[in-house]
């Protein structure tokens, strides 16, 4: 899996990359990371590389030509199609669908934003698709495509330890996840549930189920209509 991502703040990337689960794919080549900085591309002495919205207003807008010489040096560089995705507040919400999908291809190449937005041209020429995290303001992209690639990286094989663990870590009709419990058996007053204690592997399992069957019900009833359908017996 390679991915690809135009920034101007290219040393945020550090928290994938050397940290973690994630930090271990990148070290092994499972995974490789390359970084564009589109100061790095621009002619202007000053290596702007934002300038005031055309039609005025507050804020500042990502000029077109070095991010669009980033991208096709990005293209040119990886050579195998693939997508273009810039992380925006417009973009369609990501969803563990689209995490999937993602972990199925070669890789991605994000276009991180900052400021207040990047050149509508550049989107219409360069960009294939636009993905947000949610309705909420982030201070760029960088975050975002981190949050991408974390979530498309557990799909791959060796990258987390147990393989169980990622197969149950569905959220496409699966159930939230059970409470866990570690020593000591009594914390500030408060005992681990007996149950677990007990060494009844039936019993604990029956018990995480009722656990996870319940949060997800009161916590998440949309997540707990899609898993009723899903898991209905026909009748
Ligand atoms: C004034 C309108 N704002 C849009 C809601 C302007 C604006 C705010 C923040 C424009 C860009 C940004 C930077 N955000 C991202 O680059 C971003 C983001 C986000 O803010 N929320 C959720 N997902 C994402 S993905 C990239």
């Amino acid at each position: 899996m390679r991915f690809d991502a135009v920034s101007i703040f290219p040393e945020m990337f550090r928290a994938l990359t050397g940290h973690g689960v994630t930090r271990r794919a990148f070290d092994s080549g499972l995974a490789r990371l390359h970084l564009w900085n589109p100061r790095d591309f621009t002619d202007d002495p000053h290596r702007a590389v934002d300038d005031k919205p055309y039609g005025g207003g507050p804020g500042m807008v990502m000029s077109a030509p070095p991010l669009a010489a980033a991208i096709r040096r990005a293209r040119a560089d990886r050579a195998d199609g693939a997508p273009v995705v810039l992380l925006s507040p417009q973009g369609e919400r990501l969803d563990d669908a689209m995490v999937r999908r993602t972990a199925q291809g070669e890789g991605v190449i994000f276009l991180c934003g900052r400021y207040h937005g990047v050149d509508q041209r550049v989107i219409e020429a360069e960009v294939d698709s636009e993905w947000s995290l949610g309705d909420y303001v982030l201070s760029g992209g960088e975050l975002a495509a981190m949050a991408v690639m974390d979530a498309v990286l557990r799909h791959l094989p060796g990258v987390v330890g147990n393989a169980d663990s990622v197969s149950a870590d569905s959220f496409a009709g699966g159930l939230l996840d059970h409470p866990h419990y570690t020593r000591p058996e009594d914390f500030a007053g408060r005992r681990a549930p007996a149950v677990l204690l007990g060494g009844d592997h039936e019993q604990v399992r029956r018990w995480r189920l009722e656990q996870a069957q319940e949060r997800t019900r009161r916590l998440r009833p949309d997540l707990w209509n899609i898993h009723q359908t899903k898991t209905k017996t026909s009748e």
